[in-house]
């Protein structure tokens, strides 16, 4: 079973996921965790075969410093929008790519939450855009991971050379 912690440090980011096959996946979201340098625990919670745990995951969170929950699920992936249902806390949805219905049917299952229940969801297998997104809502309130994170996106948009030109020149 995957449980540890990433850091020493409370953490601040709750990364679950429906089974440890979705690691592969979910892996990208702890790159962001790692660059902008943000505490995270990575944790095995399936809404289906442990809904307890679920439970008591969703009910705690806050009360042990988490300020953003990162969940990814296949399949009939009810995960996010469970635990956004037992939390305050704003809860960013991955879904996870299956073999069958290529990932459209986690996809649904994550961004179609009924009113009242959000879970802001992102692309089918983005678990780096969920990393992202968490950076920027921590950003808000902590300026040092802002930072970070805007580092890491300069160095990205380095990648596709925009700035080609100037190197030409
Ligand atoms: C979901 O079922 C998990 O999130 C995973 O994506 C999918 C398949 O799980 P395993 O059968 O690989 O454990 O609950």
């Amino acid at each position: 079973m995957i449980e540890k912690k990433k850091h020493s440090a409370a953490p601040m980011v709750g990364i679950i996921m429906g089974s440890k096959s979705d690691l592969r996946v979910m892996s990208e979201t702890v790159l962001i965790m790692e660059k902008c340098q943000i505490p995270c625990e990575i944790k095995v919670v399936s809404a289906h075969r442990t809904p307890d745990r679920m439970v008591e995951y969703a009910k705690n969170a806050e009360k042990r410093s988490i300020e953003v929950i990162i969940a990814g699920a296949g399949g009939a992936a009810h995960l996010p929008g469970m635990v956004s249902a037992l939390t305050a806390l704003p809860v960013i949805g991955v879904p996870v790519r299956l073999a069958e219905l290529d990932g459209l049917d986690s996809l649904l299952s994550i961004v179609q939450m009924p009113k009242g229940v959000p879970v802001a969801t992102v692309g089918i297998n983005n678990a780096r855009n969920a990393g992202i997104l968490a950076a920027r809502i921590l950003g808000i309130k902590y300026p040092e991971i802002r930072t970070k994170l805007e580092s890491y996106v300069i160095s990205e948009k380095r990648k596709v050379g925009y700035d080609l030109e100037d190197e030409v020149k």
